[in-house]
């Protein structure tokens, strides 16, 4: 025990009084503590320890088959009243929910240890902070939060006496389906999640915390919990500018956020750092403008598709202390995913732990196998990584999947719009959670898994940081993903994406103009540099890139409207409506 706080204590024998641990173990956070559960965890077979030569310190991990992704269908909000939830939650009366959880937790950790996990979301007593405890049976989860969290026995000595703490608690159990539930309940500041074994179900400081639960705390508090990057991009004079990009669950963030720019770029003088991969709080700071930090401590990022040429820092942060989850076992206990290589080994076990032979044509890694690494292995990780106050933002970025439609890079012409924008992003869903791959859906924000209340108080929200913040980023839409009728990508991407982000930061700072579309702000493809890519990228391939069909757009304007029908019930911000109108107009509507 490493604190006398009485909430903590009293929260603690409640939770293990209804679980039935044999044990209870406190985590302090340091590393022989961290060995011991991992030998032990070796013994069970929850981790296998990898290659030391080539990959010290990592360690291998599967999740059930069953047990591979978010589950959004089994996800709730469980605030006192349902229309509180809003139409894009799973909701039930927390009392009802509470209840059946009791049931299936009754007794659930018998014959396991629980560990005490206390946690912070962000540097240790800096503005941003906010504590966590996690109570899970799962030594993976203890190993992956000293990972991705400020995690140990000093978050105690931040809390002191307070009771300002949110309670996590996690159980296996039988890793039941059917029973798999991931419950915020906001107005106690506590998480329930049972019956998963995969990181966002049950890694409870990062989806759960820091965003469903982060946003209802700073819709009340005046903040903004956000799922995006956070980058540095410095320019030949060494000035460095903070951008921020929300794009849905494997669109795209953890890429950009390790972005390096191409040669022409680098030998220009040009340079990029990394803040964050996945989520920002955001603040305003007494500059009046919104400062943004990285509340997490390291990077739990999609395997397939990493490699050496399309993410060389996010690889680089795998060589060491990392563990590895449902990617392929190679005999020689390294590991491989579909687009590291090439080469398929031979004689591995694929995700399931089954013998694999690639030359079957199954996937060897499964699509959201992952990697856990600490933000200190990243290479090209920020000087302002651990500032306290966080950094100032310039410009933040939306944008998702869209084979049609989205052009490469617009901008909105002012804050409201630019939240018309976010509110209204679609993009093609990906395996990051379970069901259908590639349907365009609505993601609002990149938010709509991860918003602790109702959607249209949430964009009210935004809107209302708009009045309150004199120096507001400029908001930009990105599209990376667009296809030509074969369904290849028109876009390089990846390091390629420096040359939309030179505009985004020239825009910032008045330096180049633009056209002015029905759907807001456009490069003129003449500013938009292909230096280096010529024979990759034809003028008229960016040109189409740039183009607005206006018919598609008719039909999206159509689309955005049924949208905010559905959603908006009766509270969408009239700023969003009038963006409607506007765009509507705009098209010749
Ligand atoms: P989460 O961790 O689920 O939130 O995902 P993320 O948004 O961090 O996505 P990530 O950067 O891991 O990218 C997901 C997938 O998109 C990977 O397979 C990447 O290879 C692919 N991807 C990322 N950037 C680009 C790009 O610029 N162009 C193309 N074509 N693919 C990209
Ligand atoms: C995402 O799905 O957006 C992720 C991975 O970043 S998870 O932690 O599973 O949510
Ligand atoms: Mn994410």
């Amino acid at each position: 025990m490493y604190t006398t706080n009485k909430a903590v204590l009293s929260w603690i024998d409640e939770m293990a009084a209804m679980t039935k641990p044999d044990k209870i173990v406190w985590i302090d956070g340091s590393e022989e503590q961290l060995e011991e559960l991992r030998q032990e965890a070796y013994k069970t077979g929850e981790l296998i320890k990898l290659n030391e030569k080539e990959l010290p310190g990592c360690v291998y991990h599967r999740s059930a088959i069953n047990d591979v992704a978010r589950v959004e269908g089994r996800t709730f909000i469980c605030c006192e009243k349902k229309e509180d939830a809003g139409p894009t939650n799973n909701w039930m009366d927390p009392a009802e929910m509470y209840l059946k959880l009791r049931g299936i937790y009754d007794g659930a950790m018998k014959g396991r240890t629980m560990y005490v996990i206390p946690y912070s979301m962000s540097i240790i007593g800096s503005p941003f902070a906010k504590y966590g405890i996690e109570l899970t049976d799962s030594i993976y989860v203890v190993v992956s939060m000293a990972i991705m969290t400020r995690m140990g026995k000093q978050v105690f000595d931040a809390l002191g006496d307070s009771p300002d703490f949110i309670k996590g608690l996690h159980s296996k159990a039988q890793l039941d389906e059917e029973n798999r539930y991931i419950v915020q309940f906001p107005q106690d500041n506590t998480i329930w999640s049972v019956n998963s074994g995969y990181g966002g179900n049950v890694l409870l400081g990062k989806k759960c915390f820091a965003l469903r639960i982060a946003s209802v705390l700073g819709r009340r508090e005046g903040w903004m919990a956000e799922h995006m990057l956070i980058l540095g991009v410095q320019d030949p004079e060494g000035n460095v500018t903070y951008i921020t990009g929300a794009f849905p669950s494997a669109c795209g963030k953890t890429n950009l956020a390790m972005i390096i720019p191409p040669q022409v770029y680098r030998d220009k003088g040009w340079k990029c750092w990394t803040v964050g991969d996945d989520i920002a709080w955001i603040r305003p700071g007494p500059d009046g403008r919104l400062w943004a930090c990285n509340p997490e401590n390291g990077f739990f990022g999609v395997a397939p598709g990493t490699n050496m040429k399309s993410n060389p820092n996010a690889m680089l942060c795998t060589k060491k202390n990392s563990i590895f989850t449902n990617v392929v076992l190679k005999p020689d206990l390294t590991v491989w995913w579909e687009g590291m290589d090439k080469n398929p080994p031979e004689g591995a076990l694929n995700w399931k732990g089954e013998p694999w032979d690639p030359a079957d044509g199954s996937k060897g890694a499964h699509p959201n196998s992952r990697f856990t690494s600490p933000a200190v292995n990243c290479p090209c990780l920020s000087s302002e990584y651990n500032n306290p106050n966080g950094v100032p933002i310039s410009a933040m970025l939306f944008g998702g999947r869209r084979a049609k439609t989205a052009p490469l890079v617009y901008q909105s012409r002012d804050w409201n719009h630019g939240v018309f924008m976010g509110a209204t992003v679609a993009s093609e869903t990906t395996a990051a959670a379970t069901g259908a791959v590639g349907v365009v859906r609505r993601d609002p924000m990149s938010m709509r898994p991860f918003i602790g209340y109702h959607v249209a108080d949430y964009w009210q929200h935004w809107i209302d940081m708009g009045k309150s913040v004199a120096n507001l980023p400029k908001i930009f839409h990105v599209n990376w993903f667009r296809t030509d009728d074969e369904g290849h990508f028109l876009w390089p991407g990846f390091g390629d994406n420096m040359r939309v982000v030179e505009w985004i930061i020239k825009r910032c700072r008045g330096e180049v103009d633009a056209v002015e579309t029905p759907i807001g702000f456009m490069p003129k493809p003449e500013d938009i540099s292909l230096e280096g890519i010529e024979d990759e990228v034809s003028e008229d391939t960016l040109k189409n890139l740039l183009s607005v069909d206006v018919e598609v757009w008719k039909k999206e304007a159509a689309d955005i409207e049924a949208f905010f029908e559905q959603v908006g019930e009766g509270k969408l911000p009239k700023e969003l409506a009038e963006n409607l109108e506007i765009l509507k107009k705009n098209l010749g509507e």
